[in-house]
């Protein structure tokens, strides 16, 4: 038998999903999107998973697109746009959306959609000797799965113009220095600080969070009008969860919270 292309370890609390095809460099085909969205639709529908680390298999987090299924076939070359609105839009806009923070564990290289996917994930950690490469200049071919939106975002538009245009690899910690990513641990602890943030979430009252998630990608679209709206709604919904009423009785009582991470009293 085959070996899964994503790999899933359910923890206590969270998932470890590993993309799996190292010889590859964990490359996109369109099996392992499938294999990735079932995954994200699994843990999703689990209500004991409350966060979520994506890593890669073998020396790198993910090269991208699989360029073996992009030579032309019958002398016609594929059409990338509905691939992006079939396989790689919907993951990033999952990823996004999902109602628990998501963990980034990049090492080796991140290139093409697969620095994307890193960057849509909610924190992102990556090894000392990790490099984020924006490969599509390379071949002729525009940052996408999200990458034009974010990079201006995330690091300016200077920056983010270097880093498209000329393609050329960028180190973890500058990534860290220049705000791309939340942080650059040395090779050997990546997974350890990984894991530990997800065991950490594990605790964290998670609709809170999911609202969070929510608010901070609104903050992208909205203007400051909208986005104090939005606050004052998502608050609404923060306030009268069982965890809000726990922080604060815990705050008044001196102890620790004991969160559920639910919307709602069960
Ligand atoms: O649907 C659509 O197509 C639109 C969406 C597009 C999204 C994209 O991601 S486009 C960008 C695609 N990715 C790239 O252009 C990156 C290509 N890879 C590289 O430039 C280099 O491999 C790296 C800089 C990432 C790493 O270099 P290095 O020297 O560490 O490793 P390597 O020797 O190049 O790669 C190791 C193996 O992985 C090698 O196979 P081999 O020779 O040992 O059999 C290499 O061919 C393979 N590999 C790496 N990247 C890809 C790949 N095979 C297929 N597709 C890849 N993207």
């Amino acid at each position: 038998m085959s070996e899964p292309l994503v790999l899933v370890d359910r923890r206590a609390g969270y998932r470890v999903l590993t993309l799996n095809r190292p010889e590859r460099l964990n490359a996109f085909s369109e099996d392992m999107h499938r294999a990735l969205a079932t995954a994200l639709a699994d843990a999703e529908a689990d209500d004991a998973c409350r966060a979520l680390l994506l890593t890669g298999a073998g020396r790198g987090f993910c090269a991208g697109q699989d360029l073996n299924d992009r030579l032309p076939k019958d002398g016609k070359m594929p059409i990338l746009g509905v691939t992006l609105e079939q396989f790689y839009n919907p993951l990033v806009l999952k990823l996004r959306a999902l109602p628990f923070p998501v963990v980034a564990a990049v090492h080796g290289v991140a290139a093409g959609a697969g620095s994307s996917l890193a960057l849509a994930c909610d924190i992102v950690l990556a090894a000392r000797s990790a490099k984020f490469i924006q490969s599509f200049a390379k071949i002729g071919l525009i940052p996408d799965a999200g990458g034009t939106f974010v990079l201006p975002r995330l690091v300016g538009r200077a920056r983010a113009r270097g880093l498209a245009l000329l393609a050329e690899p960028l180190l973890a910690e500058q990534a860290e220095q220049w705000g791309l990513i939340w942080k650059a641990v040395d090779d050997e602890k990546l997974m350890v600080e990984a894991e530990a943030l997800c065991l950490r979430f594990t605790s964290a009252p998670t609709a809170g969070l999911a609202l969070i998630k929510r608010a901070l990608d609104a903050a992208e679209d909205n203007d400051y009008q909208a986005q104090l709206a939005l606050e004052a709604r998502l608050q609404r919904e923060a306030g009268l969860t069982p965890d809000f009423a726990e922080g604060v009785r815990a705050f008044m009582e001196k102890r620790a919270p004991v969160f559920t991470g639910r919307k709602e009293n069960s």
